[in-house]
């Protein structure tokens, strides 16, 4: 009677082992389809990282803008990184351009900034194209005021500020 008691013992493992393989693989089955979904979040979540390996900085945009009869740069203030970018776009009243005093920015600064296609120091080309940007970077500025200026629109109060933190 024991023998027997034992075998049905073991045919009662076997039989639940096999059920709980066979649940196994229908959860595995069923997990399997849940897994796209959090790598689809993956690509979002990786964008801010390669933008930051990108410049090692973030990015501003400024708008040049002519508004009624006054040129401006909006915003005119802005508080950047050592390391950031600046990309201004021509939005109305163009040509204008991204130059600065040479005389108001902190020393040392002048190699630490790069603006595009320079028509002298610190001063980068004109943009007439609608849209068009002047993307200047900042590589490893030091802390201090930036002021600068508009080459055409000086005259008529084109002027700006950054500040380095
Ligand atoms: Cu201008």
């Amino acid at each position: 009677m024991r023998m027997i008691s034992m075998v049905a013992g073991l045919t009662l493992v076997l039989a639940a082992c096999g059920g709980d393989q066979k649940t196994g693989d229908q959860q595995g089955t069923t997990a399997a389809p849940e897994q796209p979904a959090p790598a689809a979040d993956a690509p979002a979540g990786e964008a801010p990282g390669a933008g930051a390996a990108g410049g090692g900085g973030k990015t501003h945009d400024v708008n040049m803008v002519l508004e009624g009869s006054s040129y401006k740069y909006v915003p005119d203030q802005l508080t950047v990184g050592s390391n950031d970018v600046i990309r201004y776009h021509n939005k109305s009243g163009g040509p204008h351009n991204v130059a600065f005093w040479t005389d108001s920015i902190p020393k040392g600064a002048e190699s630490a900034i790069t603006v595009p296609e320079p028509m002298a120091p610190l001063s980068s080309k004109l943009v007439v194209a609608p849209d068009e940007v002047i993307e200047v970077k900042l590589n490893n500025a030091p802390k201090g005021e930036y002021k600068y200026y508009c080459t055409p629109h000086l005259a008529l109060g084109m002027k700006a500020r950054l500040t380095v933190q």
